[in-house]
């Protein structure tokens, strides 16, 4: 080895981490610590559910779902471009983002896919459980204040937000070569104060994998929405049918004759997940035990969270660790004494503002996305 003394002594500061950094930067960090490692490359990482502590999760312990490569951006070279059926294009680059009055807004993002191993029959898909999901602050302005500025034309109706990685997907249905991840919302909802353009996550700079330098982050809708490493707004007069709109992230809805239609994905459903105790988890009887989760409802606010430890017959209302927040999650917790040895079905589910709960059996016109239906967590009292 050949180094020179600013080499060693950047090597030997780095020297604890050694195992989690490479020291060339050129390489992918390939560990993740603490993380459930569903794929490398992309890189799909899960919160192990089970570890949820605080309200805010931290930006290395939060979900990441990505399509394609982390693409290398240079930050001071970036530019938004806002165009399309507008009457201002808008090119701006950060340091002009952060002229405008900035917000920090905390909201909840969860994986239209997540919880998806639990479905029978399996789907093809990211066989996440329960931690695609994540709680953060997220600083930058609101969407709407950019459509603001450039004007949207009278018939303007639906805004995509186009990030700039790319790639092709092979299988079947494949893409028409290489695209970027693009995604639509009405005008309507990129105007509400929940439509974010962030530059940070829980007061530090976006993370590669999170989207630097800039992502969109749309509340009460599953992630797909929120389009990281977003770099294109592109207004448009009629509704957008990108990839990740029809061909994947869809779902079937019979509201029309009861015939089935195919509709984008987009609000979140409300769910109640079961943090502790794990699947297979032995319980001691006749002593206190905390079931402890987290419970969220999209576009809604959590109303209650209610548990059973007979598998459904019987519910008891959960405890909220706060008052919840629109659009964003909601620790809970029920204090169980179990008092007969053997096995026990625990449930959570939660009511939303709306009145809307969760359903005891999944639809399947849902595919493999918005999987809210009832998820026993079984565990054996001793
Ligand atoms: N540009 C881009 N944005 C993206 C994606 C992507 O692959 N590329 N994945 C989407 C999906 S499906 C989800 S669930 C969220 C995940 O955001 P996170 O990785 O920060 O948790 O990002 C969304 N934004
Ligand atoms: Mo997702």
């Amino acid at each position: 080895m050949n180094l020179s003394r600013r080499e060693l002594l950047k090597a030997a500061s780095a020297a604890p981490f050694a195992s989690l950094l490479s020291l060339r930067a050129a390489e992918p960090i390939l560990t993740f610590p603490g993380m459930i490692v569903r794929q490398t490359l992309p890189q799909n990482l899960e919160m192990p559910f089970a570890s949820l502590s605080d309200w805010v999760v931290a930006a290395e312990r939060f979900y990441v779902r990505s399509h394609f490569a982390v693409p290398k951006i240079d930050a001071a070279n970036f530019k938004l471009i806002v165009e399309g059926h507008v009457e201002n294009r808008l090119e701006l680059s950060l340091a002009d983002l952060k002229q405008f009055e900035k917000t920090t807004t905390p909201l909840t993002l969860e994986c239209a896919g997540n919880g998806r191993v639990f479905l029978t029959p399996a789907v093809r898909g990211l066989q996440w459980a329960n931690g695609a999901v994540g709680n953060a602050e997220w600083n930058g302005i609101p969407l709407g204040t950019l459509l603001d500025r450039a004007k949207p034309k009278a018939g303007a109706i639906d805004v995509v937000l186009a990030g700039v990685d790319s790639g092709s997907l092979t299988a079947d249905p494949a893409t028409p070569g290489a695209i970027h991840f693009s995604r639509s919302l009405p005008l309507a909802k990129a105007k509400k104060p929940e439509s974010i353009i962030a530059w940070g996550m829980n007061g530090a700079d976006l993370t590669p994998s999170h989207g630097f330098p800039l992502r969109a982050v749309i509340g009460g809708w599953y992630g797909m929405a929120s389009v990281k490493w977003l770099n294109r707004i592109f207004v448009s007069d009629r509704p957008y049918k990108g990839y990740f709109q029809t061909m994947d992230y869809s779902y079937y809805v019979r509201a029309i004759g009861s015939e089935p239609e195919v509709i984008p994905v987009t609000e979140i459903q409300p769910k109640a997940a079961i943090a502790r105790p794990g699947p297979n988890e032995t319980v001691p009887v006749n002593k206190p035990y905390t079931v402890f989760g987290a419970a969220w409802a999209g576009e809604s606010t959590v109303a209650k969270v209610e548990v059973s430890a007979d598998g459904g017959t019987t519910w008891m209302e959960a405890k909220l660790d706060d008052k919840p927040k629109p659009f964003c999650w909601v620790k809970w917790r029920w204090e169980w004494m179990p008092t007969a040895r053997g096995p026990a079905r625990l449930l959570a589910k939660c009511t939303d503002e709306r009145g809307t709960t969760q359903p005891e059996k999944r639809n399947a016109d849902r595919r493999a996305y918005a999987i809210n239906h009832w998820v026993p967590v079984e565990v054996q009292v001793r």
